[in-house]
Protein backbone atom coordinates (compact mmCIF):
# COMPACT_ATOMS: atom_id res chain seq x y z
CA UNK A 1 0.00 0.00 0.00
CA UNK A 2 1.36 3.48 -0.80
CA UNK A 3 0.85 6.86 0.07
CA UNK A 4 -0.88 7.21 -3.15
CA UNK A 5 -3.86 4.87 -2.31
CA UNK A 6 -4.28 7.58 1.07
CA UNK A 7 -7.63 9.73 0.87
CA UNK A 8 -7.23 13.31 2.68
CA UNK A 9 -9.75 15.11 3.89
CA UNK A 10 -10.32 19.06 3.43
CA UNK A 11 -8.53 20.33 6.04
CA UNK A 12 -11.14 22.06 8.47
CA UNK A 13 -13.41 19.00 7.53
CA UNK A 14 -15.51 18.26 11.21
CA UNK A 15 -15.42 14.79 12.21
CA UNK A 16 -17.95 14.04 14.47
CA UNK A 17 -20.69 11.53 16.07
CA UNK A 18 -24.65 11.96 16.70
CA UNK A 19 -27.19 10.38 19.02
CA UNK A 20 -30.27 11.82 20.25
CA UNK A 21 -31.80 12.72 23.30
CA UNK A 22 -35.12 9.82 23.58
CA UNK A 23 -32.45 7.02 22.65
CA UNK A 24 -29.17 7.43 25.07
CA UNK A 25 -30.45 9.69 28.23
CA UNK A 26 -32.43 7.83 30.28
CA UNK A 27 -33.87 9.50 33.42
CA UNK A 28 -36.96 9.68 31.93
CA UNK A 29 -38.80 11.13 34.82
CA UNK A 30 -36.21 13.06 36.42
CA UNK A 31 -35.34 16.18 37.63
CA UNK A 32 -39.18 17.99 36.43
CA UNK A 33 -38.49 16.08 33.00
CA UNK A 34 -42.41 15.68 30.79
CA UNK A 35 -43.31 13.06 29.92
CA UNK A 36 -42.57 12.52 25.95
CA UNK A 37 -44.86 10.87 23.21
CA UNK A 38 -42.11 8.40 22.96
CA UNK A 39 -42.52 7.67 27.09
CA UNK A 40 -45.97 6.86 26.22
CA UNK A 41 -45.50 4.56 23.62
CA UNK A 42 -42.92 2.39 24.91
CA UNK A 43 -44.43 2.19 28.10
CA UNK A 44 -48.19 0.89 26.11
CA UNK A 45 -47.48 -2.73 25.38
CA UNK A 46 -46.63 -4.15 21.84
CA UNK A 47 -45.42 -1.31 20.77
CA UNK A 48 -41.49 -1.54 21.34
CA UNK A 49 -39.98 -4.76 20.76
CA UNK A 50 -39.49 -6.84 23.76
CA UNK A 51 -41.23 -4.38 26.04
CA UNK A 52 -37.45 -2.00 25.95
CA UNK A 53 -38.52 1.53 26.75
CA UNK A 54 -36.11 4.58 26.93
CA UNK A 55 -36.49 4.88 30.79
CA UNK A 56 -32.77 4.23 31.50
CA UNK A 57 -31.22 3.90 27.83
CA UNK A 58 -27.60 4.63 28.27
CA UNK A 59 -28.15 6.47 31.21
CA UNK A 60 -26.61 9.31 29.85
CA UNK A 61 -28.23 11.58 31.61
CA UNK A 62 -26.14 10.73 34.88
CA UNK A 63 -22.92 9.60 32.85
CA UNK A 64 -22.85 12.68 30.53
CA UNK A 65 -19.37 13.39 31.40
CA UNK A 66 -17.86 10.03 31.16
CA UNK A 67 -19.35 10.85 27.63
CA UNK A 68 -17.66 14.08 27.06
CA UNK A 69 -14.24 12.61 27.84
CA UNK A 70 -15.08 9.35 25.28
CA UNK A 71 -15.80 12.21 22.85
CA UNK A 72 -11.88 13.56 23.56
CA UNK A 73 -10.51 10.49 23.42
CA UNK A 74 -11.48 9.77 20.48
CA UNK A 75 -10.69 13.14 19.22
CA UNK A 76 -14.09 14.27 17.52
CA UNK A 77 -14.37 17.38 16.56
CA UNK A 78 -17.91 17.77 17.02
CA UNK A 79 -21.02 16.37 18.68
CA UNK A 80 -24.87 15.96 17.18
CA UNK A 81 -27.14 15.75 19.77
CA UNK A 82 -30.87 16.38 20.68
CA UNK A 83 -32.73 18.89 23.58
CA UNK A 84 -35.59 16.49 24.97
CA UNK A 85 -38.16 19.05 24.66
CA UNK A 86 -39.97 17.73 27.97
CA UNK A 87 -37.30 17.81 30.25
CA UNK A 88 -36.86 21.73 29.36
CA UNK A 89 -40.64 22.24 29.22
CA UNK A 90 -42.62 19.61 30.88
CA UNK A 91 -45.94 20.88 29.14
CA UNK A 92 -44.78 21.68 26.23
CA UNK A 93 -45.22 25.15 26.37
CA UNK A 94 -45.19 27.64 29.58
CA UNK A 95 -43.26 26.97 32.47
CA UNK A 96 -39.04 25.81 32.15
CA UNK A 97 -38.07 23.52 34.42
CA UNK A 98 -34.61 24.73 35.26
CA UNK A 99 -32.82 21.57 36.19
CA UNK A 100 -33.31 20.74 32.42
CA UNK A 101 -31.99 23.51 31.25
CA UNK A 102 -28.99 23.29 33.50
CA UNK A 103 -27.95 20.30 32.09
CA UNK A 104 -27.73 21.18 28.60
CA UNK A 105 -25.67 24.10 29.71
CA UNK A 106 -23.29 21.82 31.75
CA UNK A 107 -23.07 19.53 28.58
CA UNK A 108 -22.50 22.13 26.20
CA UNK A 109 -19.21 23.61 28.32
CA UNK A 110 -17.92 20.57 29.38
CA UNK A 111 -17.74 19.68 25.67
CA UNK A 112 -16.35 23.35 24.77
CA UNK A 113 -13.94 22.51 27.33
CA UNK A 114 -12.79 19.34 25.53
CA UNK A 115 -12.53 21.48 22.65
CA UNK A 116 -15.58 19.53 20.60
CA UNK A 117 -18.49 21.87 18.73
CA UNK A 118 -21.73 20.93 19.75
CA UNK A 119 -24.41 20.88 16.74
CA UNK A 120 -27.49 20.74 18.52
CA UNK A 121 -31.04 19.09 17.11
CA UNK A 122 -34.05 20.91 18.61
CA UNK A 123 -36.44 18.12 17.64
CA UNK A 124 -35.79 14.69 17.22
CA UNK A 125 -38.98 12.99 17.81
CA UNK A 126 -39.52 13.07 21.65
CA UNK A 127 -42.62 15.56 21.08
CA UNK A 128 -43.95 16.65 24.48
CA UNK A 129 -47.25 14.22 25.30
CA UNK A 130 -49.05 17.39 26.60
CA UNK A 131 -48.87 18.40 22.94
CA UNK A 132 -50.19 15.05 21.55
CA UNK A 133 -53.16 15.03 23.91
CA UNK A 134 -54.17 18.57 21.91
CA UNK A 135 -53.64 16.98 18.76
CA UNK A 136 -49.41 16.88 17.97
CA UNK A 137 -48.64 17.81 14.88
CA UNK A 138 -52.11 17.92 13.36
CA UNK A 139 -52.52 21.04 15.10
CA UNK A 140 -50.39 24.56 13.78
CA UNK A 141 -50.43 25.39 17.61
CA UNK A 142 -47.62 23.13 17.88
CA UNK A 143 -45.57 24.69 15.63
CA UNK A 144 -46.02 27.55 17.70
CA UNK A 145 -44.98 25.99 20.49
CA UNK A 146 -42.13 24.88 19.28
CA UNK A 147 -40.94 28.55 18.08
CA UNK A 148 -41.64 28.97 21.61
CA UNK A 149 -39.36 26.06 22.73
CA UNK A 150 -37.08 27.55 20.07
CA UNK A 151 -36.28 30.82 21.78
CA UNK A 152 -36.15 29.00 24.98
CA UNK A 153 -33.26 27.35 24.00
CA UNK A 154 -31.88 29.79 21.78
CA UNK A 155 -31.39 32.10 24.74
CA UNK A 156 -30.19 29.56 27.15
CA UNK A 157 -27.40 28.01 24.90
CA UNK A 158 -26.96 30.50 21.61
CA UNK A 159 -24.19 32.23 23.62
CA UNK A 160 -22.17 28.95 23.15
CA UNK A 161 -24.18 27.08 20.67
CA UNK A 162 -23.17 27.80 17.21
CA UNK A 163 -24.78 24.98 14.59
CA UNK A 164 -28.43 24.09 15.00
CA UNK A 165 -30.65 21.58 13.25
CA UNK A 166 -34.21 22.31 13.72
CA UNK A 167 -35.73 18.96 13.01
CA UNK A 168 -34.53 15.39 12.47
CA UNK A 169 -35.72 13.70 9.43
CA UNK A 170 -39.28 14.62 9.62
CA UNK A 171 -40.01 12.74 7.20
CA UNK A 172 -40.06 9.43 9.68
CA UNK A 173 -42.65 11.28 12.14
CA UNK A 174 -45.27 11.95 8.97
CA UNK A 175 -45.01 8.35 7.83
CA UNK A 176 -44.10 5.79 11.18
CA UNK A 177 -45.83 8.12 13.61
CA UNK A 178 -49.11 9.45 11.87
CA UNK A 179 -49.77 7.48 8.98
CA UNK A 180 -49.20 4.38 10.61
CA UNK A 181 -48.71 3.00 14.22
CA UNK A 182 -44.62 2.40 13.57
CA UNK A 183 -43.29 4.91 16.00
CA UNK A 184 -45.05 6.99 18.85
CA UNK A 185 -47.31 9.00 18.99
CA UNK A 186 -49.07 5.77 16.72
CA UNK A 187 -52.15 7.58 14.85
CA UNK A 188 -52.58 5.32 12.46
CA UNK A 189 -54.21 8.00 10.29
CA UNK A 190 -53.15 8.33 6.16
CA UNK A 191 -55.23 11.17 5.89
CA UNK A 192 -52.97 13.31 8.74
CA UNK A 193 -49.77 13.20 6.89
CA UNK A 194 -50.08 16.52 4.78
CA UNK A 195 -51.07 18.39 7.65
CA UNK A 196 -48.39 17.23 10.18
CA UNK A 197 -45.67 17.73 7.49
CA UNK A 198 -46.60 21.02 6.85
CA UNK A 199 -47.08 21.93 10.70
CA UNK A 200 -43.26 20.30 10.94
CA UNK A 201 -41.82 21.89 8.49
CA UNK A 202 -43.48 25.20 9.52
CA UNK A 203 -41.86 25.00 12.65
CA UNK A 204 -39.03 24.43 11.03
CA UNK A 205 -39.16 27.75 9.55
CA UNK A 206 -40.10 29.55 12.17
CA UNK A 207 -37.68 27.91 14.16
CA UNK A 208 -34.54 28.90 12.00
CA UNK A 209 -35.85 32.40 12.01
CA UNK A 210 -36.55 32.69 15.91
CA UNK A 211 -32.83 31.39 16.02
CA UNK A 212 -31.39 33.53 13.65
CA UNK A 213 -32.63 36.50 16.19
CA UNK A 214 -31.81 35.18 19.97
CA UNK A 215 -28.62 33.66 18.66
CA UNK A 216 -27.30 35.45 16.14
CA UNK A 217 -24.27 34.55 14.66
CA UNK A 218 -25.79 30.70 14.64
CA UNK A 219 -25.84 28.92 11.44
CA UNK A 220 -29.27 26.77 11.05
CA UNK A 221 -30.39 23.82 9.15
CA UNK A 222 -32.16 20.92 9.37
CA UNK A 223 -31.55 17.38 8.63
CA UNK A 224 -33.77 15.20 5.88
CA UNK A 225 -33.33 11.37 5.60
CA UNK A 226 -32.51 10.49 1.75
CA UNK A 227 -33.16 7.56 0.77
CA UNK A 228 -33.05 6.91 -2.96
CA UNK A 229 -35.64 5.28 -4.43
CA UNK A 230 -34.73 3.02 -7.66
CA UNK A 231 -36.83 1.01 -9.86
CA UNK A 232 -36.07 -2.76 -9.91
CA UNK A 233 -36.61 -2.88 -13.41
CA UNK A 234 -36.82 -0.62 -16.76
CA UNK A 235 -40.76 -1.15 -16.42
CA UNK A 236 -42.63 2.18 -17.03
CA UNK A 237 -44.79 0.69 -13.76
CA UNK A 238 -41.61 0.59 -11.73
CA UNK A 239 -40.13 3.94 -13.11
CA UNK A 240 -43.04 5.61 -12.14
CA UNK A 241 -43.30 4.00 -8.48
CA UNK A 242 -39.62 5.07 -8.14
CA UNK A 243 -40.36 8.49 -8.71
CA UNK A 244 -43.55 8.92 -6.80
CA UNK A 245 -41.65 7.52 -3.66
CA UNK A 246 -39.17 10.20 -4.40
CA UNK A 247 -41.20 12.72 -4.30
CA UNK A 248 -43.71 11.91 -1.05
CA UNK A 249 -40.11 11.19 0.91
CA UNK A 250 -37.73 12.91 -0.35
CA UNK A 251 -38.24 16.09 -3.09
CA UNK A 252 -41.41 17.25 -0.83
CA UNK A 253 -38.86 18.02 2.05
CA UNK A 254 -36.42 19.08 -0.41
CA UNK A 255 -38.67 21.41 -2.51
CA UNK A 256 -40.20 23.04 1.18
CA UNK A 257 -36.56 23.51 1.97
CA UNK A 258 -35.25 24.84 -0.44
CA UNK A 259 -38.24 27.23 -1.11
CA UNK A 260 -39.50 26.01 -3.91
CA UNK A 261 -42.95 25.23 -2.34
CA UNK A 262 -45.16 21.59 -2.84
CA UNK A 263 -44.37 19.49 -5.90
CA UNK A 264 -47.66 19.91 -8.00
CA UNK A 265 -48.45 16.24 -8.20
CA UNK A 266 -48.03 16.06 -4.50
CA UNK A 267 -50.69 18.47 -3.35
CA UNK A 268 -53.13 17.33 -6.44
CA UNK A 269 -53.01 13.86 -5.17
CA UNK A 270 -53.57 14.86 -1.67
CA UNK A 271 -56.52 17.02 -2.78
CA UNK A 272 -58.16 14.46 -4.58
CA UNK A 273 -58.00 12.03 -1.41
CA UNK A 274 -59.45 14.63 0.44
CA UNK A 275 -56.40 14.67 2.98
CA UNK A 276 -55.64 18.24 1.89
CA UNK A 277 -58.67 20.86 2.68
CA UNK A 278 -59.42 23.57 0.20
CA UNK A 279 -60.61 27.09 1.58
CA UNK A 280 -60.85 28.26 4.80
CA UNK A 281 -59.55 24.79 6.29
CA UNK A 282 -56.49 24.91 3.89
CA UNK A 283 -53.80 24.27 6.54
CA UNK A 284 -51.35 26.42 4.41
CA UNK A 285 -52.08 30.14 5.73
CA UNK A 286 -50.47 33.43 3.72
CA UNK A 287 -46.94 33.87 4.29
CA UNK A 288 -46.55 29.79 5.31
CA UNK A 289 -44.27 29.16 2.33
CA UNK A 290 -41.86 32.08 3.22
CA UNK A 291 -41.41 30.93 6.42
CA UNK A 292 -40.66 27.65 5.50
CA UNK A 293 -38.52 28.63 2.47
CA UNK A 294 -35.98 30.74 4.61
CA UNK A 295 -32.41 30.39 3.25
CA UNK A 296 -30.58 27.48 5.26
CA UNK A 297 -26.79 28.07 6.18
CA UNK A 298 -26.54 24.32 5.38
CA UNK A 299 -29.04 20.56 5.30
CA UNK A 300 -28.06 17.76 6.72
CA UNK A 301 -28.07 14.71 5.54
CA UNK A 302 -29.40 11.38 7.06
CA UNK A 303 -28.28 8.57 4.62
CA UNK A 304 -27.96 4.99 5.33
CA UNK A 305 -29.35 2.93 2.08
CA UNK A 306 -31.55 2.96 -0.56
CA UNK A 307 -34.90 1.43 -1.56
CA UNK A 308 -34.96 0.19 -4.89
CA UNK A 309 -38.91 -0.64 -5.57
CA UNK A 310 -40.70 -3.17 -7.45
CA UNK A 311 -44.69 -1.63 -8.76
CA UNK A 312 -47.03 -4.36 -7.49
CA UNK A 313 -48.60 -4.21 -11.40
CA UNK A 314 -44.86 -5.40 -12.96
CA UNK A 315 -44.85 -8.17 -14.96
CA UNK A 316 -43.64 -10.86 -12.01
CA UNK A 317 -45.77 -8.87 -9.60
CA UNK A 318 -43.66 -8.80 -6.86
CA UNK A 319 -43.80 -6.40 -3.82
CA UNK A 320 -41.88 -3.37 -3.26
CA UNK A 321 -38.79 -4.64 -2.67
CA UNK A 322 -34.72 -3.55 -2.02
CA UNK A 323 -31.92 -5.73 -3.47
CA UNK A 324 -30.44 -8.49 -2.16
CA UNK A 325 -26.90 -8.16 -1.32
CA UNK A 326 -25.26 -7.09 1.88
CA UNK A 327 -26.95 -5.72 4.18
CA UNK A 328 -26.37 -4.52 7.88
CA UNK A 329 -28.33 -6.02 11.14
CA UNK A 330 -31.63 -3.30 9.85
CA UNK A 331 -32.01 -5.59 6.86
CA UNK A 332 -30.74 -2.01 4.99
CA UNK A 333 -28.74 -2.52 1.93
CA UNK A 334 -25.07 -1.71 1.99
CA UNK A 335 -24.73 0.67 -0.56
CA UNK A 336 -21.96 3.72 -0.62
CA UNK A 337 -22.61 4.52 -4.51
CA UNK A 338 -26.17 5.67 -2.75
CA UNK A 339 -24.49 8.25 -0.77
CA UNK A 340 -21.97 9.87 -3.60
CA UNK A 341 -25.88 9.89 -5.93
CA UNK A 342 -27.17 11.68 -3.05
CA UNK A 343 -25.05 14.13 -2.48
CA UNK A 344 -24.16 14.67 -6.35
CA UNK A 345 -28.24 15.28 -6.82
CA UNK A 346 -28.61 17.21 -3.88
CA UNK A 347 -26.04 19.73 -5.08
CA UNK A 348 -26.63 20.08 -8.64
CA UNK A 349 -30.68 20.20 -8.14
CA UNK A 350 -30.97 22.77 -4.97
CA UNK A 351 -27.19 23.65 -4.49
CA UNK A 352 -26.68 23.99 -0.59
CA UNK A 353 -24.99 26.67 0.80
CA UNK A 354 -23.20 23.69 2.30
CA UNK A 355 -23.93 19.91 3.34
CA UNK A 356 -23.01 17.76 6.33
CA UNK A 357 -23.77 13.89 6.17
CA UNK A 358 -25.76 14.52 9.55
CA UNK A 359 -26.10 10.85 10.21
CA UNK A 360 -24.72 7.69 8.70
CA UNK A 361 -23.46 4.64 10.06
CA UNK A 362 -24.62 0.62 9.97
CA UNK A 363 -26.14 -1.67 12.96
CA UNK A 364 -24.16 -4.74 13.44
CA UNK A 365 -24.83 -6.76 16.45
CA UNK A 366 -20.77 -7.73 17.02
CA UNK A 367 -20.47 -8.07 20.73
CA UNK A 368 -17.32 -8.59 23.41
CA UNK A 369 -15.41 -11.24 22.23
CA UNK A 370 -12.74 -13.07 24.36
CA UNK A 371 -10.36 -10.66 24.64
CA UNK A 372 -13.30 -8.23 26.03
CA UNK A 373 -13.37 -6.27 22.49
CA UNK A 374 -15.68 -5.87 19.99
CA UNK A 375 -13.92 -6.66 16.40
CA UNK A 376 -16.76 -5.04 14.13
CA UNK A 377 -14.81 -5.39 11.21
CA UNK A 378 -17.75 -5.54 8.89
CA UNK A 379 -18.84 -1.71 10.49
CA UNK A 380 -15.10 -0.16 9.71
CA UNK A 381 -15.66 -1.85 6.34
CA UNK A 382 -19.19 -0.08 5.99
CA UNK A 383 -17.69 3.24 7.01
CA UNK A 384 -14.33 3.21 4.83
CA UNK A 385 -16.72 2.65 1.93
CA UNK A 386 -18.97 5.41 2.93
CA UNK A 387 -15.88 7.74 3.54
CA UNK A 388 -14.21 7.44 0.39
CA UNK A 389 -18.30 7.66 -1.48
CA UNK A 390 -18.37 10.49 0.63
CA UNK A 391 -14.66 11.53 -0.67
CA UNK A 392 -15.25 11.32 -4.12
CA UNK A 393 -18.34 13.73 -4.16
CA UNK A 394 -16.07 16.26 -2.20
CA UNK A 395 -13.29 16.12 -5.37
CA UNK A 396 -16.31 16.66 -7.72
CA UNK A 397 -17.56 19.69 -6.08
CA UNK A 398 -20.19 18.93 -3.37
CA UNK A 399 -19.14 21.39 -0.52
CA UNK A 400 -19.57 18.91 2.11
CA UNK A 401 -18.37 20.08 5.34
CA UNK A 402 -18.27 17.48 7.83
CA UNK A 403 -19.64 14.08 8.84
CA UNK A 404 -21.60 12.39 12.11
CA UNK A 405 -21.28 9.20 12.15
CA UNK A 406 -24.55 7.42 13.67
CA UNK A 407 -24.29 6.92 16.51
CA UNK A 408 -21.51 6.94 19.41
CA UNK A 409 -23.17 4.67 21.55
CA UNK A 410 -25.42 1.53 21.01
CA UNK A 411 -28.51 3.11 22.40
CA UNK A 412 -32.65 2.53 22.03
CA UNK A 413 -33.54 1.96 18.48
CA UNK A 414 -36.91 3.31 18.58
CA UNK A 415 -39.60 0.20 17.85
CA UNK A 416 -36.82 -2.02 17.78
CA UNK A 417 -35.77 -1.25 20.80
CA UNK A 418 -31.92 -2.34 22.06
CA UNK A 419 -32.17 -5.02 19.57
CA UNK A 420 -29.62 -3.01 17.22
CA UNK A 421 -26.74 -1.70 18.33
CA UNK A 422 -25.38 0.92 15.40
CA UNK A 423 -22.74 2.21 18.07
CA UNK A 424 -18.79 2.44 17.88
CA UNK A 425 -18.93 2.27 21.16
CA UNK A 426 -20.37 -1.01 22.79
CA UNK A 427 -22.89 -0.15 25.94
CA UNK A 428 -23.34 -2.99 28.47
CA UNK A 429 -27.06 -2.27 29.01
CA UNK A 430 -26.58 -4.16 32.96
CA UNK A 431 -23.63 -2.41 34.36
CA UNK A 432 -23.52 0.93 31.48
CA UNK A 433 -20.17 -0.25 30.89
CA UNK A 434 -19.04 1.79 27.44
CA UNK A 435 -16.42 -0.11 25.31
CA UNK A 436 -14.54 1.44 21.81
CA UNK A 437 -15.21 -0.98 19.33
CA UNK A 438 -12.61 -1.36 16.78
CA UNK A 439 -14.46 1.16 15.05
CA UNK A 440 -14.22 3.68 17.19
CA UNK A 441 -10.35 2.66 17.39
CA UNK A 442 -10.37 2.98 13.62
CA UNK A 443 -12.03 6.35 13.62
CA UNK A 444 -10.04 7.91 15.44
CA UNK A 445 -6.87 7.21 13.31
CA UNK A 446 -9.39 8.72 10.55
CA UNK A 447 -9.40 11.84 12.54
CA UNK A 448 -5.85 11.83 13.47
CA UNK A 449 -4.94 11.27 9.76
CA UNK A 450 -7.60 13.59 8.04
CA UNK A 451 -8.07 10.33 6.17
CA UNK A 452 -7.42 7.01 5.89
CA UNK A 453 -5.03 4.54 3.21
CA UNK A 454 -7.75 2.91 0.99
CA UNK A 455 -7.81 -0.75 0.59
O1 LIG B 1 -31.62 5.66 15.21
C1 LIG B 1 -32.08 6.35 14.10
C2 LIG B 1 -32.04 7.84 14.34
O2 LIG B 1 -32.76 8.20 15.47
C3 LIG B 1 -32.62 8.58 13.16
N1 LIG B 1 -32.00 8.16 11.94
C4 LIG B 1 -31.86 6.76 11.68
C5 LIG B 1 -31.24 6.06 12.88
C6 LIG B 1 -31.13 4.56 12.61
O3 LIG B 1 -32.38 4.01 12.37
Amino acid sequence: MTEENRITFPQDFVWGAATAAYQIEGAWDADGRGESVWDRYAHTPGKVLHGHTGDVACDHYHRWREDVALMRDLGLHAYRFSISWPRLLPDGRGAVNQKGVDFYSRLVDALLEAGIQPFVTLFHWDLPQALQDAGGWCNRATAEAFAEYTNVVGRALGDRVKRWFTLNEPQVVVICGYEHDWHAPGVNDPASGPAVAHHLMLAHGWAASVLRSVAPGSEVGLALDIWPQEPASGSNADARLSQWRDCVSNRRFLDLAFGRGYPAALEAHYRRLGYWPEGADDFVKAGDMEAIGVPLDFLGINHYSRNVVRDQESPDNLPVTVVPGDKTDMGWEVYPNGLYNVLMRIWREYAPRKLYISENGASYSDAPGPDGQIHDARRVDYLRRYFTAAHRAIQDGVPLAGYFVWSLLDNFEWAAGYTQRFGIVWVDYQTQQRIPKDSALWYRQVIADNGFLQK
